[in-house]
């Protein structure tokens, strides 16, 4: 039996064709990382950091990989070329986003890769759609289920279940 681990992904988008691009991510993601094994639903949400921009979609999915974390990292910049990621600047404006958040319980700090995801914790638009599906992971840096890290979260950005999408 090859072992697998259970990793919790990010996706946002805020460009034009948000729905499609993070629907493109999902398909991508099952060829090229692993079966999605759980999804959040879509949730409208406030910009964060840079607020001169359209609202995002913003999602959480679980999947079970057989990739290790440098391979699974590598692999997750491809599927992001493959959609043309663009971006500017650090918060401002892009047509997709896929951050690992966790990965098993592992703590990995290595060149631009910090697994934990280094600001999960302070983003309810990150938060609240993993508490959807992962409300009893324990975040292993923190060492606090993320139900309870959602419930003391004092961000205040407005994030609102997507009604009718997928
Ligand atoms: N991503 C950012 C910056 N700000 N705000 C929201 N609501 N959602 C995001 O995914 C997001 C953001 C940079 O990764
Ligand atoms: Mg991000």
């Amino acid at each position: 039996m090859i072992s697998k681990s259970v990793v919790y992904l990010g996706l946002g988008s805020n460009s034009e064709t948000k729905h499609d691009m993070l629907r493109r991510a999902r398909i991508l993601i099952n060829i090229y990382l692993g079966n999605i094994t759980q999804q959040s639903t879509l949730y409208v949400t406030a910009p964060w950091g840079y607020l001169d921009q359209q609202d995002f979609i913003n999602q959480v999915i679980e999947i079970e990989t057989v990739l290790g974390v440098e391979e699974l990292h590598r692999s997750l910049l491809d599927v992001e070329r493959i959609l043309d990621k663009q971006k500017d600047s650090k918060y401002g404006p892009r047509n997709i986003d896929i951050d690992i958040l966790l990965f098993d319980q592992i703590i990995h700090n290595k060149g631009d890769l910090e697994i934990p995801h280094a600001r999960m914790h302070e983003r309810n638009f990150v938060l609240i759609p993993l508490s959807e599906i992962a409300s009893d992971v324990v975040h292993p840096v923190l060492d606090k289920t993320i139900g309870y890290l959602t419930s003391i979260c004092e961000d205040k950005g407005s994030v609102t279940p997507q009604e009718n999408e997928s």
